[in-house]
């Protein structure tokens, strides 16, 4: 039995403050047509998708970046790329920062199906960066200061046709963002990202920008058996390099398709997701080899050797 499900990584290159949403919307409908006419039933934006990455800049009264985040989805200006999808019955998913009612900041992914509903929303637990303002730095990563880490963690939704999970840039250097959809089935994981070639607070890991992303993903993607698909938005934005290299990874870790390019780009694979059971039910069975109670009690004796 196979279970094909055709996903398009859907690259997004700079997008300058000066753009408003209208105009992003517009590219963001042009990757879904072209995702169409590849036959792709689901498509992958990248992080922070409707806006520059405003968390470079940092600001004295965060009430005075309202206009950055999202009150509803869809709202007014994104309602055309939701009717499109409807149309064209192609699913999609989209990150985005939301502004709640109770004024709580959440970098946030959606995940929508071709009749253009909701079926899932995922909101980033590992904000990476910092709090205050450091003038030193060439460009602010000041995520700390404009979203709270979400407490609800990493869920796995039964959608097209499959067991999906989502996660949002810096999660996928996290083992436990992969395990801990793994241990729910997940089969394939969709992530957006935007990430600076430039690490400020260690430059000798800017050549390995590019590495680090695959190492990380493709190892998450086999660990676990599942489908990973890891979207850019990438280039220079406001003067700050962003890496791209979007990629859809199989459950053997190997990278099916890849972007080769700095700006809007759509690379798509078609994934048979039973090939997940290839890796779950053999390597990576975990009711038969996975051993969470010897994990434990070694954490607990290094703990006190360490002491
Ligand atoms: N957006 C995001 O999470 N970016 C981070 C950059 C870390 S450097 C502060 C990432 O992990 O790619």
């Amino acid at each position: 039995m196979t279970r094909l499900l055709h996903v398009g990584a859907a690259q997004l290159g700079p997008i300058q403050q000066s753009d408003d949403r209208a105009s992003v919307v517009i590219r963001l409908i042009e990757l879904l047509r072209q995702a169409k006419a590849a036959k792709c039933e689901l498509v992958v934006f990248p992080e922070l998708a409707l806006t520059t990455f405003f968390p470079r800049w940092f600001v004295d009264d965060i009430a005075t970046t309202d206009h950055w985040y999202e009150t509803e989805m869809p709202s007014a200006v994104t309602l055309p790329l939701f009717l499109e999808a409807k149309r064209l019955e192609i699913g999609f998913c989209l990150g985005y920062a939301e502004l709640t009612p109770q004024g709580e900041r959440f970098n946030t992914q959606i995940l929508v199906e071709r009749d253009g509903s909701v079926v899932a929303k995922y909101r980033k637990v590992h904000i990476p960066g910092h709090e205050t303002n450091e003038p030193d730095r060439p460009f602010q990563h000041a995520e700390r200061y404009y979203f709270t880490p979400s407490a609800e963690g990493f869920g796995v939704w039964k959608a097209f046709g499959g067991r999906m999970g989502m996660m949002i840039c810096n999660d996928r250097r996290w083992p436990e963002s992969y395990r801990v959809m793994g241990l729910q089935g997940v089969e394939m994981i969709l992530c957006g990202y935007n990430t600076p070639m430039h690490y400020v607070p260690d430059p000798t890991q800017d050549v390995l920008q590019g590495f680090h992303n695959a190492l990380v993903m493709q190892s998450g993607a086999y660990q676990n058996g599942t489908f990973v698909v890891g979207v850019a938005k990438g280039g220079v934005e406001e003067g700050v390099l962003g890496l791209c290299d979007s990629s859809i990874i199989a459950p053997s870790g190997e990278i099916l398709a890849k972007t080769v390019t700095t700006g809007d780009e759509l690379v798509s694979a078609v994934c048979d997701l039973d090939w997940c059971k290839q890796y779950k039910e053999t390597l990576f069975d975990f009711d038969k080899y996975r051993r969470p109670e010897v994990y434990g009690r070694i954490t607990a004796q290094r703990g006190a050797v360490l002491d």
